[in-house]
């Protein structure tokens, strides 16, 4: 390629590269969804059709990015993890976190028409931010995960009972408002079920867990996981050439697995015991 006198400009382009043998959350959220929801009608506290269009779209963005190992939707946001030993586009931060918020929001309108038909879009069209967070540990990311799973609960059984004294009580949003101000999760229990013969147990857990997206294989019984979760990374040169096959396998065995969409606790061990292959050193 020559030389122009104008090619200096790309020397103010900044590095963004994310820290190697770190894993990669990229959240994504939907811009101004209050407004959005009630554009559309959305039903409250949960709609149906609009988290099944959220894993939809969350489901084809992994299906196109092999590397996303796991992802965790709640709501109007989806939050998608890259493997630790991800190389995709050299890790770059903008990279990454683009092509994830574009693949995404381009399925979100494609597909819109299959769960809400009828109800065309028309603009302002939905759109979504998103940033790209690197943590260093399993721990880490298990916090992560069960940092959103806790949002999804402590949000769901307040929504529930908000719209139960709105919906069936027949309060104000006001009146709900300030009945619910510093009440405990205990307190929201006994309301629905006092009030409104409502087990909170029983809701669907779609909503009361949230949606987690995987590749699925054969689950593990839990306390025979046979690899280490970590390791310090020190190869040789025959160990390298062995995990290149290794690594073409695995891309081969995760492009052709079953992706499924699931409501399961994230936040117990049982969930990651039984699926050693979504946290082990290999993806
Ligand atoms: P942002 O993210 O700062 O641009 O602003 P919002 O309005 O998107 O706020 P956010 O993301 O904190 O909250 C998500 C909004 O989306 C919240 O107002 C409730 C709404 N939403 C999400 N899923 C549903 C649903 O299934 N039903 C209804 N009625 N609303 C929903
Ligand atoms: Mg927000
Ligand atoms: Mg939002
Ligand atoms: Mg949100
Ligand atoms: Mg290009």
């Amino acid at each position: 390629m020559a030389n122009s006198k104008y090619e200096y400009v790309k020397s103010f382009e900044q590095p963004d590269v994310l820290l190697p043998n770190t894993w990669i959350v990229v959240r994504i959220d939907g811009r101004g969804f209050h407004k959005f929801s009630n554009k559309y009608g959305f039903e409250k506290p949960n709609d149906r059709r609009a988290i099944d269009l959220m894993n939809a779209a969350a489901k084809a963005v992994m299906t196109e990015l092999p590397d996303i190992v796991i992802a965790y939707g709640i709501s109007d946001e989806y939050s998608f993890v890259f493997h630790k030993s991800c190389t995709l586009f050299d890790r770059r931060s903008s990279k990454l976190v683009t092509t994830i918020v574009s693949t995404f929001t381009a399925y979100y309108v494609h597909l819109w028409s299959q769960f809400f038909p009828g109800v065309p879009l028309s603009p302002p069209l939905p759109s979504f931010d998103g940033r790209a967070v690197q943590y260093p540990s399993v721990q880490n990311l298990r916090d992560y995960m069960s940092w959103r799973q806790v949002d999804c609960h402590i949000n769901n059984l307040y929504n529930t009972t908000f719209w139960a004294l709105i919906q069936i009580g027949g309060m104000d949003a006001k009146s709900a408002e300030k009945e619910l101000a510093g009440s405990l999760s205990a307190d929201k229990n006994e309301i629905l079920f006092s009030r409104f013969k409502i087990n909170y147990n029983n809701e669907p857990e779609i909503y009361k867990k949230g949606s987690v997206i995987f590749r699925d294989y054969e689950l593990v019984e839990p306390g025979t996981a046979g690899e280490a979760i970590e390791d310090d990374g020190a190869k040789t040169t025959e160990q390298i050439k062995l995990s290149k096959t290794q690594e073409e396998n695995d891309k081969k065995r995760r492009a052709k697995a079953r992706i499924t969409v699931q409501h399961l606790d994230v936040i117990k061990d049982e969930f990651w015991e039984r699926r050693p292959w979504l946290l082990s050193n290999r993806p």
